[in-house]
């Protein structure tokens, strides 16, 4: 008999005792049913039906999975250095990282947003958020990059992000911790949270054409903890609801002391009201420091600016902007049916789903039903908005999706399952088992106003014994579940890179036609360009020597240089000739401490070299992109300090031509 891992034992038990069924899915090794490998088979050379946008989590990634196969695509580098790319290694995409804190090479990448026109997927961009260093990031789905990264000044853990309005007018950051605004003095004792600490929710605002993010304003808050949101749809256009925990706003042993009462709460917000009080001029302006970062198509090249000042508005100034909503047991996911008129709280350890109605909240606030106030914003009473509540779902909900057929889907976390409900009825209909500990689960276009509802993907925490054993650490993992009949049907499992929260899916043909597959060499305004190998050189500036070269199949121009000494900064910019799709070239040179450099077809990109010692550096290309790849390379002659060894650089004058060596 297989061992059963000892928290499986553990949670059954509590399980039991509340009268759910056990959590450790029986028969998990034969849980696929006949016909699985079917549906989830795309021949080799065929295109899978959906693109799957999974966050990374600590890798700081996000990656991008076809469905059904759940082949990995790319792996996209959002809020972390990436050497295999050269992101946040060549000097053209360092700016992307920047902060108020300096150079921040690693985030903790939670939640991924299509961006949507009226409620449906767009397919333009894809937001995530920067848990850690609070961030925004905006990536272009033509480029499959990061185009835009701001960060988020008076918050701390910006998880409650990046969810975005119905048009995508804004994308959303909540602040996980509360702390000091950033124009206080935050060197106060921790345990004046209560007086000291603030809870900040920020408006992003994307304009329509570019995508260029902006602060537009920020709502200050009591301090408790921000934990998820989504916007509200159709009658709810106007609102946004954000779930909060610890709103017994304790600063240590939160396990325990920030689940003392029975409901925390959902705020719901009305942001064209807090508009209004923008545009009149309500909000006061206040000094702060973030960065925006800005990555130009025409130069290939990031820049960096620091930002000074956000527009605040304290809601408890403003009393029609925000409402609090009871919430059962330290609230998690906080997710919008698809019209609008539901939004599910999930307590990460309430043993019920309450379902508030969007009408009865809004009657509520109407007749001011309220039950007292939190932080000076109206407490509503929790049966007033209430619509009713899905009894004994399972234990520990997390996050919800919908179908397009009236059915919501509930990741349990402490009983492993997902657990399909009817919206109007409040019926649990299926439930199906996960292999283990789901988070986050996903249904493309399931937070939308649109679900294209062909399948559930579950992403889960724990793959113990699912995979071959690879050490301590093992992978993360999703699942396919097939949903078009009345059960879901589980259909494939695969690991995934880092650790997956929150995804999206969509349908490849909003996407695929419209991928870029090269850059115009003719359109690149990168100031170190070389359009040809004629306009290649090396040029001395004090210490300071730029190389401006090419890469083509299959060679550097140039790919012998002379004349650089110590304590020279090398700058090497490399321009890939190539106009052809999928052939980029690779640059790097030995003793380097940074990473390789990957150039598309058309892109300049730059490496920065301090050489440490004097002698005879090889470079060459480091993606194997002809037959004769390993003949692409090229030498750099280093002489010591003050040496008079003069900048030279050629391409094909061999040995018995060379005039330069001495
Ligand atoms: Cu993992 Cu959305 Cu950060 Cu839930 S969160 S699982
Ligand atoms: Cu270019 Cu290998």
């Amino acid at each position: 008999m297989k061992k059963i891992p000892l928290k499986y034992i553990a949670v059954a038990s509590v399980a039991a005792l509340l009268g759910i069924s056990g959590c450790k899915p029986k028969n998990a090794a034969s849980a696929v049913s006949a016909g699985a490998a079917e549906k989830a088979y795309v021949a080799p050379g065929k295109y899978d039906e959906f693109y799957n946008f999974v966050s990374g989590g600590f890798s700081g990634q996000m990656s991008v999975y076809g469905l059904p196969s759940g082949r990995l695509l790319r792996v996209i580098p959002v809020f972390s250095v990436d050497p295999e790319k050269g992101y946040g290694y060549s000097e053209e995409t360092k700016p992307m990282l920047n902060t108020s804190h300096g150079f921040v090479p690693w985030d903790d990448l939670h939640h991924t947003e299509l961006s949507q026109t009226n409620g449906e997927i767009d397919g333009r961009w894809i937001f995530a958020n920067g848990n850690n260093t609070p961030r925004i990031a905006r990536l272009d789905l033509s480029t499959f990059r990061t185009s835009e990264i701001i960060e988020i000044p008076n918050s701390a853990g910006n998880h409650s992000s990046p969810f975005i309005t119905e048009n995508t007018e804004y994308v959303v950051a909540g602040t996980r911790f509360s702390v000091p605004p950033d124009n206080v003095n935050g060197d106060v004792p921790i345990n004046t949270y209560k007086k000291n600490f603030k809870g900040t929710i920020s408006f992003v605002s994307v304009d329509k054409t570019s995508g260029n993010m902006k602060i537009a304003f920020q709502l200050l808050c009591p301090g408790v903890n921000f934990d998820l949101s989504h916007a509200g749809k159709g009658p709810s256009h106007d609102w946004f609801f954000f779930s909060c925990y610890n709103s017994e706003q304790a600063n240590t042993l939160l396990e325990v002391n920030a689940s003392q009462k029975d409901k925390d709460f959902i705020l719901a917000v009305n942001w064209k009201k807090a508009e209004e009080y923008l545009a009149q001029g309500k909000a006061k302006k206040q000094s702060v420091k973030y960065a925006h970062n800005v990555y130009d198509e025409k130069t290939h090249s990031a820049t960096s600016t620091i930002e000074t000042e956000v527009q605040v508005l304290d809601v408890k100034d403003f009393p029609d902007i925000a409402y609090f909503i009871p919430c059962p047991k330290s609230p998690h996911g906080c997710d919008v049916d698809p019209t609008g008129e539901y939004i599910v709280g999930s307590g990460k350890l309430a043993a019920l789903i309450p379902v508030f109605s969007y009408t009865k909240l809004q009657a509520a606030i109407a007749a001011k039903d309220f039950i007292g106030n939190f932080g000076g914003i109206p407490v509503v009473k929790y049966e007033s908005a209430l619509y009713g509540e899905v009894k004994k779902p399972g234990l520990g909900p997390l996050h919800t999706e919908f179908d397009d057929k009236g059915n919501a889907y509930t990741s349990f976390f402490v009983s492993s399952e997902i657990v399909k409900w009817n919206i109007k009825d409040l019926k649990v209909l299926d439930r199906a088992p996960t292999y283990y500990s789901i988070g986050h689960l996903c249904i493309p276009g399931g937070d939308s106003r649109k679900p294209n509802a062909k399948y559930v993907i579950a992403y889960n925490k724990i793959t113990k014994d699912r995979y071959l054993p690879t050490g301590p650490e093992l992978s993360q993992s999703a699942q396919l579940f097939d949903i078009s009949g009345d059960k879901m049907q589980l259909i494939l499992d695969f690991p995934t890179i880092g650790e997956p929260h929150y995804a999206q899916a969509v349908s490849a043909d909003l996407i695929k036609n419209k991928s870029v597959k090269i850059f115009k060499i003719e359109d690149n305004a990168n100031p170190y360009v070389s359009k040809g190998e004629g306009e290649t050189k090396v040029v001395r500036t004090g210490n300071r020597v730029d190389v401006n070269m090419t890469a083509i199949r299959s060679h550097l121009a140039p790919d012998n240089i002379e004349g650089i000494r110590m304590g020279d900064e090398v700058y090497f910019h490399v321009t890939n000739l190539e106009q052809d799709w999928d052939v980029p070239h690779g640059f790097a040179i030995k003793g380097s401490v940074n990473s390789e450099l990957l150039v598309m077809p058309g892109e300049t990109t730059t490496l920065k070299w301090i050489p440490d010692r004097v002698g005879m550096f090889p470079m060459y290309c480091t993606d194997f992109c002809s037959a004769l790849h390993q003949e692409m390379s090229g030498y750099v002659r280093v002489s010591p300090a003050g040496s008079n060894t003069p900048i030279s650089f050629s391409l094909g004058k061999n040995s018995d031509t060379t005039q330069l060596r001495q």
